[in-house]
């Protein structure tokens, strides 16, 4: 049976909600959802590395304990922790956590007066007023379940894209092993590299498709087909993920891989400029009349349009077609061009390695300088550093650097932005650091005016180099700050200072549109990996994704300068 990471990370979560729904022991419950975000994220397959050898690699957070369950799960596909739980509580009312303004707490209220276990029947309760009645309840608490549960009607489920990436990459293996299949691409939201996908659009290109359904609907993790035709299916996976498979013959690959890649806007206005000039575009290819003329390869069916090749990333019509057509499509930036990362984290606060082991790390995945950003005293679940830890850290910084080549470690901090805009460490400690990182961690409420003004205020601080994930989103977990980010931007600008792209899976932050506005107003944006272990190097791939998705080139992307360049353009000429 195929257990994939994130299918192991999301036991390991819902033993974390169920826990916390009973009331356990906090620490235990914060170790199974750190668990489930190492082990989710983690690159290598554990079930393959199991299978394999038997041993586990050492995973941060993850002991003897959790390595046990880990093998349990991979064995059976569940864990007897996890059923357990379900005996004692009825699984659907993990799905409740997610209702704003319920918390573990007042979920197992509703479960213990009124017998609500699932959304339906809260929905009841709210319908009939039981829920007012209820200790803890206020009118208050009410309308904001009230909204929430509309709202949600029109909420579609999305997985992350990195968690979505593991199915993906897994299926398209698979199906790519069957006699006959020429080519598997993943097509759809997830070729576009958003953030999270709907659902996956894979196209098969093969001379005949009945062994490639068949092999479909025979795959472990098929739990539900939807739809089985002679060209066509739709299953749904174990994880919940739906996939679509289509299976072309080759002359239609390029037409069929343009349709399924979409954006369904994208696609329709290059249809549009396919009528004008007397050609019928479909997932067949590039037809005028009945005469195939091109869908071959996607470039085939942009050249019949006159138009030249446009990337994925790009195709959500928001002015591509006109750039193409102009010639001035943005040569996107690509990883290879990333020479360094400016966010990442040490067994000194909440990372799991060393600078040494890092440095060493980030060597190997290619980059040339490294920033170490460990965060600040004020973040006290993650020990952030007060003035003397940071003087530690500096002296570590130098033995090691001294001790290593090809790669330079910058000093820096990650330095919490207070309520009021000052900085949580003193301009003394600032000025010895090569680079300063500012991030909220905290009142991501506050209104717009003021969570405005609190970021502009510390940009204003001579030392602040780069504002870290701009907006504070998780996706899927916390929306963004209300901010002027066009604001922010322009003071970047001002003030000679960048702003982040964190690739971390769940924050990608700033997104796609706010790298648009970074770079029309002349503000440089890094990708950082915001690593807190030595695997995390991974995440830049999607920091990337999301930068190309924004028109970023590699020119406007600080960390693709070299390191003297760089330095220079730390110095801030603007501001002091
Ligand atoms: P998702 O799954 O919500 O993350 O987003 P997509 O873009 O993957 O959308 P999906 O899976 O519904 O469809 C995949 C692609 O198929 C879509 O990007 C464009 C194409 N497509 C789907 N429906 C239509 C349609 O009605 N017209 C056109 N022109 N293209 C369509
Ligand atoms: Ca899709
Ligand atoms: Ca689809």
């Amino acid at each position: 049976m195929p257990v994939h990471n994130a299918d192991i990370g999301s036991i390991f979560e819902e033993i974390a909600d169920l826990l916390e729904i009973q009331g356990g022991n906090p620490f235990r419950i914060r170790a199974y959802r750190n668990a489930a975000r190492t082990v989710g994220e983690y690159r290598r397959d554990l079930k393959t590395l199991i299978d394999q050898g038997g041993s586990l690699p050492k995973l941060p957070g993850v002991g003897a304990d959790l390595g046990g369950k880990i093998r349990e799960i991979c064995a059976n596909g569940t864990c007897e922790l996890l059923e357990r739980l379900h005996r004692e509580m009825p699984a659907a009312i993990t799905e409740l956590l997610r209702i704003p303004g319920l918390g573990p707490k007042r979920v197992r209220l509703l479960h213990d007066a009124l017998e609500v276990d699932t959304i339906e029947q809260l929905r009841r309760a709210v319908r009939s007023g039981a829920i007012r009645d209820v200790p803890g309840f206020g009118e208050k608490t009410e309308s904001q379940i009230t909204q929430a549960l509309e709202s949600r009607g029109s909420a579609e489920r999305r997985m992350k894209l990195a968690t979505a990436a593991q199915y993906a990459e897994a299926l398209a293996t698979y199906l790519g092993s069957v006699p006959g299949v020429a080519e598997v691409t993943v097509a759809g939201s997830f070729r576009r590299r958003r953030e999270t996908v709907g659902d996956l659009d894979i196209l098969v290109a093969a001379g005949v498709a009945g062994p490639v359904m068949e092999r479909l609907r025979a795959y472990d993790e098929v739990k539900t087909v939807l739809a089985s035709g002679e060209t066509r299916a739709s299953v749904v996976l174990r994880s919940g993920l739906q996939v679509d498979v289509r299976v072309v013959p080759q002359v239609s690959f390029g037409a069929a891989l343009h349709y399924f890649t979409g954006s369904k806007s994208h696609n329709i206005a290059i249809r549009r400029l396919g009528q004008a000039r007397g050609l019928k575009i479909n997932e067949y290819g590039v037809f005028r009349r009945t005469v195939r003329v091109a869908g071959e390869t996607e470039e085939s069916v942009y050249a019949a349009v006159d138009l030249p090749w446009i990337p994925p990333e790009l195709r959500e019509d928001r002015g591509e077609i006109e750039a193409a057509r102009r010639g001035e499509l943005p040569e996107l930036v690509t990883l290879a061009d990333l020479k360094g990362d400016l966010h990442l984290h040490t067994r000194a606060t909440d990372g799991h390695n060393t600078v040494r082991e890092m440095a060493l790390a980030a060597k190997a995945a290619g980059l040339a300088y490294v920033a170490v950003t460990d965060h600040s005293r004020r973040l006290r679940v993650a020990h952030g550093l007060d003035p003397r830890g940071v003087s530690k850290q500096i002296d570590e910084i130098d033995r090691v650097n001294s001790a290593l080549s090809g790669i330079t470690i910058l000093k820096g901090i990650e330095v919490d932005i207070l309520e009021d805009g000052s900085l949580d460490l003193p301009d003394s400690v600032l000025k010895r650091l090569d680079i300063v990182v500012g991030a909220v961690h905290s009142a991501f409420n506050l209104p717009r005016r003021r969570q405005t003004e609190r970021i502009l205020r510390a940009m204003d601080n001579p030392y602040f180099s780069l504002l870290a994930h701009p907006s504070g989103r998780l996706l899927g977990e916390r929306e963004a700050c209300d901010v002027d980010m066009l604001k922010i931007v322009r003071k970047a600008r001002r003030n000679g200072c960048s702003l982040e792209l964190n690739a971390q899976p769940d924050r990608l932050d700033l997104d796609d549109v706010h790298c648009r506005m970074a770079r029309d107003e002349g503000v440089l944006v890094a990708v950082n990996s915001d690593a807190h272990g030595v695997d995390d190097f991974a995440h830049l791939q999607y920091g990337i994704g999301q930068a190309r998705r924004g028109w970023l080139t590699g020119a406007e992307v600080l960390n693709t300068r070299n390191l003297p360049e760089l330095r220079s353009l730390l110095a801030h000429p603007a501001k002091r």
